[in-house]
């Protein structure tokens, strides 16, 4: 069969041909190189790498026609953006941030240098008109988070028609809570307005039962991961964890149980990626989205394999499923609430939980050591990293910093802090 020919819908979109076309080269080229070069992979990884081949292509049209269909699109950056309430109107939840270096010298016009890439990275991929996702959505909620996003969406609001501003809290305290449950409620009270439905406790119920079995499949394989020799690559599990912020839910699910069924087998039969006894590294930081593959890329060649991921993308996303109980909109809502409000990003104040999660994952995972990744100008994830590497160290565990952005210029030297930390895994310093 002839591939499908995606043009008039990108057209449609408004999207910038040439430029559409260069940017989807550089993804193709990279993914062949970083992914499908790898040996021994787990068949299940088929799916995901239809849904990367086609996440501009049959995904952008799958969007278009549910929203033919009369469903919403809604889009975010945020994992403090409640997947379930948009469920519950009928609505489709993607994940936008975007984790290439694309458009940097126009999104310099309107931030400064010292922003970080993820969010010049949204403002490079809306300015240059590539990203179908966000031509894509009916509404775009940008979140009171770090300093940066904050900021910047006041600017993104002028580029875009259809930027809603989520307030959020900044401290775990009794105000904080309310503060969040307040902007979940009107948050739902939005979507109800834009959809033209009415959330229930039968369609919030269900909305929940779904994230939560996506999220129950995603610990299914992270538990997976705790096996010596691993049954999957770092990078893998990576693109799995991104590929669940754009994906259908419902099939997402059923394709991570079905690979899990195959990673369970491996496991069995002590097969996987790397040889057991393989230096094991948790990666803790900033998020990795689509698609930023450089860092697990580096030290899955430099002899280690990643077994876990403290990170947006990944466990501080996943952790936590909702409690289904209560009978009534608003139980459940305040159910969806307590689960989010656990969340342990960076931008709390204080966020001792974070700590913990990493100590758990590491003696969960059987990590031999952590690296610390940062975008750089990520205030927030920086000033979390001292003390960290601080507490890990004094309890014996080896912890690398390492600060970069979506260029690849600093590979070679990334390369080589990281060789010398795989060394000082094996050592066992
Ligand atoms: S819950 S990590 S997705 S806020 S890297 S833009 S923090 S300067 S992305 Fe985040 Fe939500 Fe927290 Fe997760 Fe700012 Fe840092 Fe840039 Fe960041």
């Amino acid at each position: 069969m002839p591939p499908t020919n995606y043009r008039p819908m990108w057209t449609e979109l408004g999207l910038d041909l040439a430029k559409h076309d260069a940017l989807l080269g550089v993804l193709g080229k990279v993914y062949r190189d970083y992914f499908l070069s790898q040996t021994g992979r787990p068949a299940g990884m088929d799916y995901f790498n239809f849904v990367i081949s086609e996440v501009h292509g049959l995904r952008i049209k799958e969007l278009m026609d549910a929203r033919k269909a009369g469903r919403k699109v809604i889009g975010s950056f945020c994992l403090y953006v409640p997947e379930e309430l948009i469920l519950a109107v009928d609505g489709i939840s993607v994940g936008l941030c975007s984790g290439a270096d694309f458009g940097t010298e126009q999104a310099e016009r309107y931030l400064p240098r010292n922003t970080c890439a993820l969010i010049k990275s949204f403002f490079g991929f809306t300015l240059e008109k590539v990203c179908p996702f966000i031509a894509a959505c009916d509404m775009i909620v940008g979140e009171n988070t770090c300093d940066g996003k904050k900021k910047a969406y006041e600017t993104f609001n002028t580029l875009i028609p259809q930027l809603y501003i989520m307030d959020l809290p900044q401290m775990k305290s009794d105000a904080g809570r309310a503060l969040l449950s307040a902007e979940y409620l009107r948050f739902m009270r939005d979507l109800e307005k834009l959809s033209g439905r009415t959330i229930t406790a039968e369609s919030l119920g269900k909305a929940i039962d779904t994230v939560n079995k996506k999220r129950a499949a995603l610990h299914r394989l992270a538990a997976l991961r705790k096996a010596d020799p691993a049954p999957i690559s770092g990078l893998d599990a990576l693109l799995i964890n991104q590929v669940a912020f754009y994906d259908e839910p419902v099939r997402f699910t059923a394709s991570v149980n079905a690979l899990c069924d195959e990673l369970e087998k491996r496991v069995v039969a002590g097969q996987g990626v790397a040889a057991k006894g393989t230096p094991r590294i948790l990666i803790s930081g900033c998020p990795m989205a689509v698609p930023n593959w450089k860092l697990p890329m580096i030290v899955e060649r430099s002899g280690a394999v990643i077994v876990g991921e403290e990170s947006c993308v990944g466990e501080r996303g996943t952790q936590n499923l909702t409690d289904t109980r209560g009978a009534m909109v608003e139980a459940l809502l305040d159910n969806v609430v307590d689960r989010y409000f656990k969340i342990d990003c960076a931008v709390f104040t204080p966020n001792t939980l974070r700590l913990d999660h990493v100590r758990k994952m590491t003696w969960d995972y059987k990590a031999d050591g952590v690296l610390h990744y940062c975008l750089q100008f990520c205030t927030p994830y920086q000033m979390e990293a001292i003390p960290m590497e601080r507490a890990l160290e004094g309890e014996h565990v080896p912890v690398l910093r390492i600060d970069t952005d979506y260029s690849q210029e600093d590979v070679e030297q990334i390369r080589t802090r990281v060789e010398a930390f795989v060394e000082r895994l094996k050592d066992g310093a």
